[in-house]
């Protein structure tokens, strides 16, 4: 018989299965109460509290390890993916309204800027071929073309508008509608884009106008712009209102 083979005797085999099982449902009855507990705390914003404060936190690491000279990963054209996925239809249900369609910039002091898609146009262009990623756990190289959301801020000398904390978007019937920080949106690689693969962008996927913002996950790339405005309070956020994260940076 090998010598390095140790006999267990039985009494302790019967020890540790007791010892394993004692384990194993005092395991449950803690996650039991954890999650009894949890179901009784306060929502704030939609979600249970402490889940929120989470969010609270990641905002904060996010945040703060954020500066606009943190690009995202670029990628050459001929990487962006032909068929584009479409990902949610919140706000695109009438196509009529890009008929008359006009950008609708509303200034902290209530004047509103009406800018038209060949305004937008003849603003120098940019593309970017980058990894888009939805929350729900897809990503998928894409290309886009349109202006960088701080050029469109200096072509309109809405500098002092950009001093606020956040900008707000909706789409033209209301239906869908987010918030983003002014660091992010004047981030380099951020775009009021036009363009999907160097065409007009579909009607699915936000004619005439959507932003293209690499730093944030999906949810805030919104398609279809009707209008844009300038708060230092958070603007309303679609996903946020139904517990997400606010921030959603990558
Ligand atoms: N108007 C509008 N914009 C939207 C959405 C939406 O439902 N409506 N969904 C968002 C989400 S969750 C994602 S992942 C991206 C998907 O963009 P795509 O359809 O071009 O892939 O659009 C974002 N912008
Ligand atoms: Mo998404």
């Amino acid at each position: 018989m090998n010598s390095n083979v140790k006999i267990v005797p039985e009494y302790i085999l019967r020890r540790r299965t007791i010892l394993s099982f004692l384990l194993f449902f005092f395991c449950i009855a803690i996650a039991l109460f954890s999650w009894n507990r949890l179901q009784h705390q306060p929502k704030v914003d939609n979600a249970l509290a402490p889940l929120r404060k989470g969010l609270e936190v990641n905002e904060w690491l996010f945040s703060h390890m954020f500066s606009d000279g943190n690009l995202s990963r670029i990628y050459a054209k001929k990487f962006a993916a032909a068929r584009v996925r479409v990902n949610g239809d919140l706000g695109l249900k009438n196509n009529s309204d890009t008929a008359n369609w006009k950008l609708q910039l509303i200034k902290s002091n209530g004047d509103t800027l009406k800018i038209g898609l060949e305004e937008i146009k003849a603003l120098p262009k940019t593309t970017i071929t980058f990894d888009f990623k939805c929350i729900e756990g897809w990503n998928q190289i894409t290309n886009w073309g349109g202006v960088r959301f701080s050029d469109f801020i200096n072509k309109y000398a809405l500098t002092a508008q950009s001093q606020m904390k956040y900008v707000g978007m909706v789409t033209p019937d209301g239906a869908y509608y987010v918030g983003v920080d002014m660091a992010s949106m004047m981030h380099p690689q951020t775009i009021l884009a036009y363009e999907m693969n160097g065409a007009t962008l579909p009607l699915n996927q936000g004619y005439p106008l959507r932003l293209i913002i690499p730093v944030k996950y999906g949810v805030k790339h919104l398609k279809r712009i009707g209008n844009i405005f300038f708060a230092n309070n958070k603007p309303r956020d679609y996903w946020h209102e139904i517990g997400y994260d606010y921030y959603c940076g990558m």
